[in-house]
């Protein structure tokens, strides 16, 4: 029956894992697929997330199935954690939020809900983006665009090219942003450019999906990795937004989403709310309560959410600090290159430049695993192992 099924290739991220967990060497480093390791290469739960799961067990809650839009406590606190805690609209009712299955559910959510409701089709992402953006909204029945975002040349925003982008696209287009810590390049507008292009989105009447992955991990402080979203808001954006808590509370396979929708009113919100949740039942029907049950209560409780806050800064500050020894011990190993730039890049990733010829030898030779694009998730770096990356680094780009 299924003879005429094709091999599909492998992701192209998580299969960097699988060719690592395939090299017998000792000294291998799996600088591939963005999650945290603490700096013994060890996963890391967080204590205030353990914490929550004990006071979760003590409470003995039953397994009931939550609403098809999900844990309410959860979808208002993540509400809350992005668009502020005084934020006018969220008070008015005027924000249609729903769990979703990890960041990857919402952006599908929002997919669907826009096929199913905007008028225009075309979604813009920024050149390059994370590889799931387009096969997530493709499936969703968009056309995919991008719009420039990476100036290879200098290694930084293509702000001007960027501008024009959005500014060509025909009006009312649909326009995903990275909300903070770009993923691949690690390269965020500043808050100035934020302003700029807020206004070109403006200035053409376009829709922003933000996807924020990464609030609180690129500067280790919420409120600030969630200016570019309050801004938007500020000027008048009516912007809908994915949220993960994947990578800032560490809670991966637990799936932990968010989708919200800005309405202009509240009635407005209650109607898109009805219309997400019957795109939600066909799809998965209602969403996995663990997960949504320990952000819920680490954000819900003061004390908690302090300590989160203080671990999240932690891990911003260790893959900081990994940036710096990696630089340093370049320049100590007497390279060529600039370096700046994996200090100059924020969040959990770095855009090297090395050209997929130098990724190929660095697995072969050196067994290094990251992406073809060049992109390593500084989060593989530890005290243990900066020195040899930084090695490995050197012997394939010193000729
Ligand atoms: N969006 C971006 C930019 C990401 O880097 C990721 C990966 O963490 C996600 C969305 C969604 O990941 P998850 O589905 O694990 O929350
Ligand atoms: O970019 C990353 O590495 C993370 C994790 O299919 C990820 O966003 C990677 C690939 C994938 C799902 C998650």
């Amino acid at each position: 029956t299924w003879a005429h099924v094709p091999m599909g290739p492998p992701d192209a991220i998580l299969g960097v894992t699988e060719a690592f967990k395939k090299d017998t060497a000792s000294h291998k480093i799996n600088l591939g697929v963005g999650a945290y390791r603490d700096d013994k290469g060890k996963p890391y739960v967080l204590p205030s997330v353990l914490e929550a799961e004990k006071r979760i067990t003590e409470k003995k809650m039953d397994k009931e199935y939550a609403p098809i839009t999900g844990v309410a406590s959860f979808t208002k606190l993540a509400s809350q954690l992005a668009y502020g805690a005084d934020s006018t609209d969220l008070k008015e009712g005027k924000i249609a939020a729903t769990q979703s299955i990890s960041g990857t559910g919402a952006l599908r959510i929002a997919g669907a809900f826009y096929n199913k409701f905007y008028p225009n089709k075309t979604i813009y992402l920024p050149s390059p983006s994370w590889g799931n953006h387009t096969p997530i909204f493709k499936d969703s029945g968009l056309e995919v665009k991008s719009y420039r975002y990476y100036d290879k040349e200098n290694i930084s925003l293509d702000i001007n090219g960027m501008i024009e982008d959005i500014k060509a696209a025909p009006e009312g287009s649909i326009i995903l942003l990275h909300a903070c810590a770009h993923n691949p390049t690690g390269v965020d507008p500043t808050e100035d450019q934020w302003r700029q292009i807020s206004d070109a989105v403006k200035s053409r009447g376009h829709f922003v999906n933000f996807d924020a992955a990464y609030l609180g991990f690129a500067s280790g402080n919420v409120d600030k990795d969630a200016f570019a979203i309050r801004h938007f808001i500020k000027e008048g954006h009516r912007i809908a937004l994915c949220q993960s808590f994947a990578k800032n509370m560490g809670l991966y396979g637990e799936r932990a989403g968010a989708f919200s929708v800005m309405c202009d009113s509240a009635e407005e919100a209650k109607k898109v709310d009805s219309q997400i949740k019957i795109i939600v039942r066909a799809m998965y029907s209602n969403p996995p309560i663990h997960g949504a049950r320990l952000v819920s209560e680490v954000l819900g409780d003061e004390k908690l959410n302090q300590q989160w806050l203080g671990e999240v800064k932690g891990m911003a500050d260790r893959i900081i600090s990994m940036r710096t020894q990696l630089k340093n011990h370049l320049e100590e190993l007497g390279s060529k290159h600039d370096w700046s730039h994996i200090t100059s890049q924020i969040g959990m990733f770095c855009f090297t430049g090395l050209k997929p010829e130098q990724v190929e030898r660095l697995m072969k030779e050196r067994s290094v695993y990251l992406t073809k694009d060049g992109r390593i998730s500084v989060a593989g770096i530890s005290s243990d192992n900066v020195k040899y990356l930084a090695e490995s680094i050197h012997h394939v780009t010193k000729d």
